[in-house]
């Protein structure tokens, strides 16, 4: 059965996984799953199962730079540097509206305003599935480790802290 019309910001997540060729198995839920912790509490997973998008500021050409982390890492801004050739800072929430046409809490792995630099957690491979935020702080969408990298176009690597 049809549930209600799909919010502006998960019709584009959706759009954006479609016009790559990619199924979309959106939930949405009524509470929150704005941070990683409440995404897997509210999917039934665990932490590290969740493919949290965290944006950086590139900081001598001013690019948007997308981390793809598995929930558990605290991501490694020297070894994502070193990965991408160049330093990064942890953007603001008006730079990450603007550059990828998301609030934090709902920013997805694909579908940005501004096509992002993207680097994937190495951790997120070792899961036979894994959860992204779909558009908005209620919504994540189901996906296999496999995917990010046509997905996105990123680089593999380690990026986490310690
Ligand atoms: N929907 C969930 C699970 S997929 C989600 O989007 N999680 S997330 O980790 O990808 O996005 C929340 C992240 O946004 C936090 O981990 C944090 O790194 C970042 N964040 C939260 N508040 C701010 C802020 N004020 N400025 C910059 N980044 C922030």
């Amino acid at each position: 059965m049809a549930g209600p019309p799909l919010k502006a910001g998960v019709q584009r997540v959706q759009a954006a996984l479609e016009a790559k060729g990619f199924g979309f198995e959106p939930r949405e839920f009524p509470e929150s799953t704005r941070t990683s912790e409440e995404a897997a509490a509210a999917i039934g997973c665990s932490v590290e199962q969740i493919a949290k998008s965290l944006v950086f500021r590139a900081a001598q050409s001013g690019r948007s730079v997308l981390i793809i982390a598995s929930g558990g890492n605290r991501v490694d801004e020297k070894k994502a540097a070193a990965l991408l050739g160049e330093k990064i800072k942890r953007a603001d929430p008006d730079f990450v509206r603007d550059k990828t046409g998301f609030a934090i809490g709902g920013v997805p792995p694909l579908g940005h305003r501004e096509a992002p630099a993207v680097l994937i957690d190495e951790d997120l491979l070792a899961h036979a599935e894994i959860w992204a935020a779909a558009g908005t702080p209620n919504a994540v969408f189901r996906l296999v480790p496999g995917d990010l990298v046509p997905m996105t176009g990123g680089r593999v690597g380690d990026l986490k802290r310690g």
